[in-house]
């Protein structure tokens, strides 16, 4: 069983089209987050950490809106900004700029711990095997701290990354649907929040993304 890890049952929804039913499975996790400029090394990471919490294979989901007028911004601190300024204010503050031109990112991340004892890094022989044994298979992979997966090791689980991008522009919010941001975020005159799931997927950040994953993940 593939675990898609977020808290945000929005993504998964989305995730479920792509991939065979009863293939994937939420598992409501919030796991520690770096800060970065990119996305790519925060799913890199979360992917690690979601798959030493979980002991068995996951998928992670980093996504984020990027104002071009803003340069960037919110980007990597989407999430953040959601929670404080909140949507219709990052619509106001985007209202007055002359290029209102904004692209949705998303990165996905995956690790099942396959290719970790091979690895070539400079964690320790010894407790390398030891991780490897008591790993996904073994027991106590959902322990948490005890799991299979030591801290130290973390950083050196293989993630394999999938990127989705799309354009749009923001505007004020319409729409019922999606999740997010998706009111105040147009592409090709409708915003992501008017879309059904099949028709935003279509086009989004996270299809493109999600598309790219279930294609290797089927021939794997
Ligand atoms: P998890 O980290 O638990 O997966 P999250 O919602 O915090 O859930 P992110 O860290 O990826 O997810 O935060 C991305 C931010 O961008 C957050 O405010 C989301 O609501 C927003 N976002 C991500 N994908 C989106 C989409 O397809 N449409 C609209 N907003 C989106
Ligand atoms: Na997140």
């Amino acid at each position: 069983m593939l675990r898609y890890v977020t808290t945000n049952p929005g993504k998964v929804r989305e995730a479920e089209r792509y991939l065979p039913d009863g293939s994937v499975e939420r598992l409501d996790f919030d796991y520690p987050e770096i800060q970065a400029a990119e996305l790519g090394p925060i799913a890199a990471q979360g992917a690690r950490e979601a798959y030493r919490h979980a002991g068995e294979p996951v998928l992670v989901d980093d996504a984020g809106m990027f104002v071009e007028g803003l340069d960037g911004f919110p980007g990597p601190y989407s999430s953040y900004v959601e929670e404080t300024l909140g949507i219709e204010r990052v619509h106001d503050i985007a209202a007055d700029l002359a290029d209102r031109r904004a692209a949705f990112r998303c990165v996905l991340g995956y690790c099942d711990g396959d290719g970790f004892a091979a690895s070539p890094d400079p964690v320790d022989r010894g407790d390398r095997d030891a991780a490897a044994a008591a790993g996904p298979d073994g027991e106590g992979g959902r322990d948490g701290e005890d799991g299979g997966v030591e801290r130290g090791d973390v950083e050196t689980l293989p993630v394999k990354l999938f990127e989705g991008y799309v354009p749009g522009r923001i505007v004020a919010p319409r729409g019922e649907g999606g999740f997010g941001y998706d009111p105040i975020f147009e592409h090709d005159g409708e915003t992501f929040a008017e879309m059904d799931t099949d028709r935003k997927n279509a086009v989004s950040h996270r299809g493109r993304a999600l598309e790219k994953f279930a294609e290797w993940y089927a021939d794997r």
